[in-house]
Formats: structure tokens, sequence, C-alpha cells
């Protein structure tokens, strides 16, 4: 039973894991933390789910970490409890999980989307880092995922200053995939989640491993896992089925196996 977040899994082989503390503008307490990985965790096993969407609500798809279960903390109560590491569980994560955003991606809802693969925006999504006006700086993994997605000059600004950047101008960094009207996001990317879900899923998790490993890696050592994993999808029936159903002139029928 969760209280802050709602989980629904669709026959077309997703799940919808909507966050819902509409109250706090869905700020990241340690419950939701909880709750998300522990979601995240279920589906990752679970063989009917080949995708994971997180969205939020049209106004906030999380305005931060929650500053106020945050702000009494001691330094040695931080240190010692580690907090907040709970979320490192997301990248273990290994299907694809795709972030749906409309509304205010703020702090850690930044930071929460830009551990998911696919980044997906609504015309009103605004994102930012505006730790820096709380006297902190970003603390799960924004000063590392944001300068990666959109380089150092605009880290640093976004980061220094805590402005927030609009839809536009988040896709023109690089920072999302597709801009969407807000009042079709969800059903988009209802449809974007079909899509890869219907996919063979050995190999979306495949080019999952793949990419991600770009960021861990050396270009020449990322070239040969790719390959390594490439040469791997010749051991599924999904790669004998896909090339078949081309060569034949047919859709393709994934197992998944
Ligand atoms: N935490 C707790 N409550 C919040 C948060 C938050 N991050 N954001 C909004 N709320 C609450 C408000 O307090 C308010 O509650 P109440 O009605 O009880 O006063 C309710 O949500 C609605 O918010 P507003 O009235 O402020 O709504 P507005 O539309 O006027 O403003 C904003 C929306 C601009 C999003 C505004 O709420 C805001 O600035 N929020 C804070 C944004 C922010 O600073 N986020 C960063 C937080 S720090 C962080 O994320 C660090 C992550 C890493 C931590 C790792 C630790 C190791």
């Amino acid at each position: 039973m969760t209280e802050t977040l709602r989980v629904d899994r669709d026959p077309a082989g997703y799940a919808l894991v909507t966050l819902d503390r509409p109250k706090a503008l869905n700020a990241l307490n340690l419950q939701t933390l909880n709750e998300v990985v522990t979601a995240f965790a279920e589906l990752d096993a679970d063989p009917s789910v080949s995708v994971i969407v997180i969205t939020g609500s049209e106004k906030a798809f999380a305005a931060g970490a929650d500053i106020k279960e945050m702000k009494d903390i001691t330094f040695s109560e931080a240190y010692a409890s580690d907090w907040f590491a709970g979320w490192d569980a997301v990248k273990r994560v290994r299907k694809p999980i795709i972030a749906a955003v409309s509304g205010f991606a703020l702090g850690g809802g930044c930071e929460l989307a830009m551990m998911c693969d696919i980044l997906l925006a609504s015309d009103t999504a605004k994102f930012g880092q505006p730790e820096i006006k709380l006297g902190v700086l970003p603390g799960m993994g924004g000063s590392q995922r944001l300068t990666r997605a959109v380089g150092k000059a605009k880290a640093m600004d976004m980061c220094l200053t805590g402005r927030t950047i609009d839809a536009e101008e988040a896709e023109r960094a690089g920072l999302v995939s597709r801009i969407i009207p807000a009042d079709e996001l969800l059903d988009e990317t209802k449809k974007i989640a079909t899509e890869v879900a219907g996919m063979s899923t050995p190999a979306t998790m495949m080019v999952k491993e793949s990419i991600n490993r770009s960021f861990e890696t050396s270009l020449s050592e990322g070239i040969l896992f790719e390959r390594r994993v490439f040469h791997a999808t010749f051991a599924t029936h999904d790669q004998s089925e896909g090339m078949a159903a081309f060569a034949e002139k047919r859709k393709p029928n994934f197992t998944d196996s």
C-alpha cells in the first residue's frame, strides 16, 4: 500500500508510477523515496512490465526534496544515515524508465527526472536546481547529471543562480528529448511507452545498459562493450524473429526471449 504515489500496470506492458503528494507539489520526502524505489524494484522484477513511466501532476513533477523534512537535520544525522543515498537504487533499475514532466521539476525533482532514461517535457515544464538559494547544492546527482546533459556552461549557470529553464530551453540544451502539449503529455507518453514495450525487452534493456555504460567508461571500452552485447543478441529468439520478419515483410512478434 503506497501513500505518496500510485502504481498502475497497463496490459500494453508498461507501468505508470504517479507521484501523488499534491499539497507539497510532490516534494520528495523519505516516504516517497522508499515507495518509489520499492515500486521500481518490484516493476523491474515483474515479467509483465517492460517499461516504467514516472510522472507527477500537471502543476508539478516534483518541486524538490522535502525542505520541511530536511531543514532541521544535523550534519551528523545526514552523514550517518547517508541522507537520500537510497535514490541510487533508481540507477540499478535495468528496464527503461520514462519521465513525463509537467510543471515544476526542481532540485531533487529535476535530479529524479535526470535519473530516468527518456525525459519527456510538457510545454509547461520548468527545470531547475535552485538549491543554491537554500544555501546548499544539488545532492541527488544534479551537479553531475546536469553537466553531462547540458554541458558545463549551462549547468554552472543553473546551479549558481538557481534559475529555472522552460521546456524550450531544456530541449535546446539536450536535457529533454521531446516537448509535448501539456494536455497531451500523458496520452503521448503512454503511446511511447507502448511502443518501447512492444520491442524485445532483452534488447531494450541492452540499449539502456550500453548507453549508460558510455557515462562510466572510455570510448574504446564502451564500443567493445556494445559490440559484445550486440553479439549476444544473436542468442535471442527475438533477434531471429526481428530479422526474419523484416525479410518476410511482416511485423515481428517479439516474445522477450
Ligand atoms: N519541500 C517541501 N514543501 C514544498 C516544496 C519542497 N521542495 N515545494 C513546495 N512545497 C510546498 C509549499 O511549502 C506549499 O505548502 P503549504 O501550502 O503548506 O505552504 C505547497 O507546497 C505549495 O507551494 P507554494 O505555495 O510555494 O506554490 P507556488 O506555486 O507559489 O510556488 C514553487 C511553487 C516555485 C515550486 C515553490 O513551491 C518553491 O520554490 N518550492 C521549492 C523549490 C526548491 O527549492 N526545490 C529544491 C529543494 S532542495 C533539493 O531538492 C535538494 C535535493 C537533494 C537533497 C539531497 C540531500 C542529501
